[in-house]
C-alpha cells in the first residue's frame, strides 16, 4: 500500500492487501474455525481462528490504520474489548473511570471487575482538578469516554494523557461515538482506543462486534494474549462485515455530522424543548475542547422536551415514524431512545440523575436519511406532546 494516505483513503485501502490466493479485492470470508497443517506446526500462518483468522486479520490491520496505531485487535462485542483491557489489572488495582458512560460499561466495571477486587473512582472529567485528586498511588488505568453517552460531555484527552503520564498509568479512550473521522485518541497521547464496532465502524446495524487499537507492541502482546486466551473474538462474517462498513466510513460521517447539527439546531430553538446536549454549540461548556480535538461534532444528540415526565418521553418516542425505538446507534438510520429505560437503566437512579440522566432525557441517534425527514418527524412527535 503506497504510504501517507490521507484519512478518506485509508478508510478503503488502510492496512489492505488484495487476498494472496486468487487477489480478491475484498478479503474472502474465512469461514472456517481450523487451518490444515503439513506437519505438525507447519501451516501458512494460521492455525486456528481463535488465535488467528484471515478475515479478522484484515479488519484489525484496518482498525490500526484508521487509529493511526501499530496494532488492532477484533472482538465479539465492544464489552468484550473493554474486558480484555481490564483483565490488564490486578486485585488492588484502581481505574478513574468517566462517570457518564455507557450504562453496560458500568455494569462490567461495578457488577464484574468490583467483586474481582479492582476499584472504580467515577469522576466528571470536565473537573481536571477532581480527576487528578481521584488518581492515587495505586491507579493503573484512566477510562475516558468522549463524548460521554448519553450527556455529550466532552473530556479533554490531551489532559487526561498528561495526568496519566505523571501517575504512571495508562489511558483508554473509548471513541465510539466520536470515530476515528472526528477524532484519533492515540495522536492526542492515548494508550489504547477502543470501540463498540456495533455503531459508526459496522454503520449498518447488522452486526456486533468491539474493537482495541493500540501503538506499543508490548501492550498488543499482552492484549493479544488476553484476546486468545479467554477467546471473545470477532468471527469472519462479523469482521467482513465491520470492514465493509468502514470502507464508507468517512462518506456516512460527513452526513452524519450535518444531519446532526441540522437537528440539533432544529430542537435547540424549538418552544417545546427545554435543553439539547450536543457539543457543536458554541456554549456547550467543552465546545473549545470539542473544536480542538475534533474534526465535527457528530450525530449523537441528547435532548430533554420541557417541563416532560417519564411518561411524556415515552410517548415522544413510541410516536416517532422515521427515527425507529431502539438501542444502538451509529448506523444509517436514525435511533431514538429513552436512556432511563433502555440503556442506562443498570446505573441506579440517584447514579444517573447526578449525571442528567434524568427520566425526561431522550437520546437520537441522527441517521443520514433525508434531514428534513427527521426533523419533520420529531415536529410531529413533539407537538402531541402539547
Ligand atoms: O454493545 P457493545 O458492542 O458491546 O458495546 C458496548 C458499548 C461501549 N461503549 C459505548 C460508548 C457504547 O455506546 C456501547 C454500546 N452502546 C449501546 C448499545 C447504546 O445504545 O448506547
Amino acid at each position: 500500500m503506497k504510504k501517507d494516505l490521507k484519512f478518506n483513503s485509508l478508510t478503503i485501502h488502510g492496512g489492505q492487501e488484495p487476498d494472496k490466493a486468487y487477489g480478491a479485492v475484498m478479503p474472502p470470508i474465512y469461514q472456517t474455525s481450523t487451518f490444515a497443517q503439513k506437519s505438525p506446526g507447519a501451516h501458512q500462518g494460521y492455525e486456528y481462528s481463535r488465535s488467528g483468522n484471515p478475515t479478522r486479520h484484515a479488519l484489525e490491520q484496518a482498525l490500526a490504520s484508521i487509529e493511526k496505531g501499530a496494532h488492532g485487535l477484533a472482538f465479539a462485542s465492544g464489552l468484550a474489548a473493554m474486558d480484555a483491557v481490564l483483565k490488564l489489572l490486578k486485585p488492588g488495582d484502581e481505574v478513574v473511570a468517566t462517570n457518564d458512560l455507557y450504562g453496560g460499561s458500568y455494569r462490567l466495571f461495578t457488577k464484574v471487575f468490583e467483586p474481582l477486587g479492582i476499584r472504580f473512582r467515577f469522576v466528571g472529567m470536565r473537573d481536571l482538578a477532581a480527576v487528578e485528586a481521584a488518581i492515587g498511588e495505586r491507579t493503573r488505568l484512566l477510562w475516558v469516554e468522549t463524548p460521554t453517552n448519553p450527556m455529550m460531555n466532552v473530556v479533554d484527552i490531551r489532559a487526561m494523557a498528561a495526568l496519566a503520564r505523571k501517575a504512571g498509568a495508562m489511558l483508554a479512550v473509548d471513541n465510539t461515538f466520536a470515530t476515528p473521522y472526528l477524532q484519533q485518541p492515540l495522536e492526542l497521547g492515548a494508550d489504547i482506543v477502543m470501540h463498540s464496532a456495533t455503531k459508526y465502524l459496522g454503520g449498518h446495524s447488522d452486526v456486533v462486534a468491539g474493537a482495541l487499537v493500540v501503538r506499543d507492541s508490548g501492550l498488543a502482546e499482552r492484549l493479544y494474549f488476553i484476546q486468545n486466551a479467554s477467546g471473545a473474538v470477532c468471527g469472519p462474517m462479523d469482521s467482513y462485515l465491520v470492514l465493509r462498513g468502514i470502507k464508507t466510513l468517512h462518506v456516512r460521517m460527513q452526513r452524519h455530522c450535518e444531519n446532526g447539527r441540522a437537528v440539533a439546531e432544529y430542537l435547540r430553538d424549538h418552544p417545546m424543548v427545554e435543553a439539547v446536549y450536543w457539543p457543536g454549540f458554541a456554549d456547550h461548556p467543552n465546545h473549545d475542547v470539542a473544536a480542538s480535538q475534533m474534526r465535527d461534532f457528530g450525530a449523537m444528540i441528547s435532548f430533554r422536551p420541557k417541563g416532560a415526565r417519564y411518561e411524556d418521553a415515552v410517548r415522544f418516542v413510541e410516536s416517532l415514524e422515521v427515527f425507529t425505538l431502539a438501542e444502538s446507534l451509529g448506523g444509517v438510520e436514525s435511533l431514538a431512545g429513552h436512556p432511563a429505560s433502555m440503556t442506562h437503566a443498570s446505573i441506579p437512579k440517584e447514579e444517573r440523575e447526578k449525571s442528567g440522566v434524568t427520566d425526561a432525557l431522550i437520546r437520537l441517534s441522527v441517521g443520514i436519511e433525508d434531514a428534513a425527514d427527521l426533523i419533520a418527524d420529531l415536529e410531529a412527535a413533539l407537538r402531541q406532546l402539547g
